[in-house]
């Protein structure tokens, strides 16, 4: 596992730089045009994620794990001005051994207000990629999921495509 030393950075770049990408000195994200993938941890964030910058832009082999807490949410953010519509993609990975982890999954729109619920299933060991059905087609900028217990790794979360 490689060091990148920019833990705290929350935004990855275009997506440009290629495997290994985050570099200092890259283009703040508010200088990138739109894009579907999650940005941030949103301040309303409830449980512990470790290095939270993995889970922010493109899939890049790299992911942030989430430690689920009792009736406690993920809370993401897919930026201002880059609200998504359409289904979720996520990105994933899971040990050896595992055979499925659930959770609901709130899509919300800018002011917090639940838009609608869908079902996070991740089966199966390995890197995978799985998407939630949003029943909602009004356009969401927050995303809360419901952890349980459980910890989970994440690589990235996209929308179908940016509210236009
Ligand atoms: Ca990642």
């Amino acid at each position: 596992m490689k060091e990148t030393g920019h833990g705290l950075e929350l935004y990855n770049g275009s997506g440009s730089a290629g495997p290994g990408g985050r570099h200092p000195g890259q283009s703040p994200y508010w200088l990138s045009a739109p894009d579907p993938y999650v940005d941030a941890v949103a301040p309303a964030n409830e449980v512990p994620v470790t290095d939270p910058a993995n889970l922010v832009g493109p899939p890049d082999d790299r992911f942030a794990t989430v430690s689920g807490r009792f009736t406690k949410f993920l809370v993401l953010d897919f930026g201002a001005g880059e609200e998504g519509v359409g289904d979720l993609e996520v990105s994933f990975h899971q040990p050896p051994g595992t055979i499925v982890q659930s959770m609901d999954v709130h899509f919300l729109d800018g002011n917090g207000q639940d838009l609608g619920q869908g079902q996070l299933t991740m089966i199966g060991p390995g890197t995978r990629v799985t998407t939630v059905t949003n029943p909602s087609t009004r356009p969401y900028r927050f995303l809360r999921l419901r952890t349980g217990v459980q910890t989970a790794r994440f690589d990235s979360m996209r929308a179908e495509a940016v509210a236009s």
